[in-house]
């Protein structure tokens, strides 16, 4: 089984890549974001509690992303492998996630880190901004604050996977294509030997 998480900052083409990395593999998606936006976007009381957090930039409760990854874990019990966009987000959530896929007898394979400078950053998401309706990508306030959140609490994610030696970085402000050439180069050398 292979579980890869793509890791990086907002708006540097996890989910992009994602899209790409699983009609290639074959792995099933598990984007904490688009569950949160499915929830809000059904009213929820969940989405409805997620909205005041994603609203301001800020990070949704490390209990209610967990519930929901266990719960799609669960339900998706046959699956090869899994790609895990935006999750985790904190250290909290990474060592939940670790539990999780040891009940499973399996762990991350790999995590996959998209490097783009801020302001490429700030320039994509607000460009989305202009056509995608999203909320946290119209107000520049809120796509900064986004970012301020991922470095006060996601960055340090890596530290904790690179601990095990399982954590690559890769350049991730070419074009979609270059940057998919670059992380299928990451995939395939995890693959050399195992089966997908
Ligand atoms: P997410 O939905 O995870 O997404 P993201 O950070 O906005 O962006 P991503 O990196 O996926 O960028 P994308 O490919 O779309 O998070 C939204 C919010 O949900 C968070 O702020 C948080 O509040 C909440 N949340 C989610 N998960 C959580 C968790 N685990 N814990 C707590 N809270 C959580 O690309 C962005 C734009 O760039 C697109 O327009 C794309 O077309 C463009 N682009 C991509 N690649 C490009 C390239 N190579 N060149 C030019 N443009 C490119």
């Amino acid at each position: 089984m292979v579980n890869l998480i793509l890791f990086g900052p907002p708006g540097s083409g996890k989910g992009t890549q994602s899209t790409k990395i699983i009609e290639k593999y074959g792995l099933l998606h598990l984007s904490t974001g688009d569950l949160l936006r499915f929830e809000m976007a059904a009213k929820t009381p969940l989405g409805q509690e997620a909205r005041k957090f994603i609203d301001q930039g800020l990070l949704v409760p490390d209990e209610v992303v967990i519930g929901m990854i266990s719960s799609k874990l669960d339900a998706n019990a046959e699956a090869r492998g899994f790609i895990f966009d935006g999750f985790p987000r904190t250290t909290a959530q990474a060592e939940a996630l670790d539990k999780l896929l040891a009940l499973k007898k399996t762990s991350i394979s790999i995590v996959l880190a998209l490097e783009v400078p801020e302001d490429e950053l700030i320039r994509r998401l607000l460009n989305r901004g202009l056509t995608s309706g999203r909320s946290d990508d119209a107000d520049e306030k809120v796509v900064k604050a986004r970012i301020v959140e991922y470095h006060s609490k996601t960055a340090p994610v890596a530290d904790h996977y690179a601990r095990f030696g399982k954590f690559r970085t890769v350049k991730g402000n070419g074009t979609e294509a270059e940057v998919f050439d670059l992380l299928c180069r990451e995939i395939d050398n995890l693959l050399v030997g195992e089966e997908v």
